[in-house]
């Protein structure tokens, strides 16, 4: 087994405006809670140019940068932090590929999306990257990792 197979990971999960405004949040929601991770952040968020360009700054050099930052601050995203055991990967395999159109269906991009510009989803890369941009786009407090209790919720 890989490390990643049986450690308890979090991810940075983020619904992008275009996925906000096709009304696809719960769908992705459901995706993730269904596979059996666990949501620990969550909020609706305009997100200020200056953090666009700091979460994305690996890929400052691209020519796609300035439309890339221009899109994910053209309206609000959906931020989620999700936990689990292999979670970051994972998330990357329930997402599916950069390209929508080399997405596999089944997956996010494959069923929900189109154009790379506009693929409707972002999912950290790593575990280290995952925690970093959690700290980005969370604040303290906003996170909360959880354990269910013996309650009968439902009888
Ligand atoms: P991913 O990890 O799948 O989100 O892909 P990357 O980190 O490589 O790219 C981040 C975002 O940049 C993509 F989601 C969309 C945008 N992008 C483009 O607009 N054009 C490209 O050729 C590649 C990426």
């Amino acid at each position: 087994l890989i490390a990643s197979m049986d450690e308890v990971e979090e991810t940075y999960i983020m619904v992008k405006p275009d996925g906000v405004q096709r009304g696809l949040v719960g769908e992705i929601i459901s995706r993730f809670e269904k596979k059996g991770f666990k949501l620990t952040g969550l909020k609706l968020f305009q997100c200020p140019k200056e953090l666009a360009e700091e979460h994305y700054k690996d890929l400052q050099a691209k020519p796609f940068f300035p439309k890339l930052i221009q899109y994910i601050t053209s309206g609000p995203v959906v931020c989620m932090a999700w936990e689990g055991v292999g979670v970051v990967a994972s998330a990357r395999k329930l997402i599916g590929a950069t390209n929508p159109l080399q997405a596999e269906p089944g997956t996010i991009r494959g069923d929900l999306a189109v154009q790379t510009g506009r693929n409707v989803i972002h999912g950290s890369d790593s575990p280290e990257n995952g925690k970093r941009e959690i700290g980005l786009w969370f604040k303290e407090g906003e996170v909360c990792s959880w354990a269910p209790v013996q309650e009968p919720w439902l009888r």
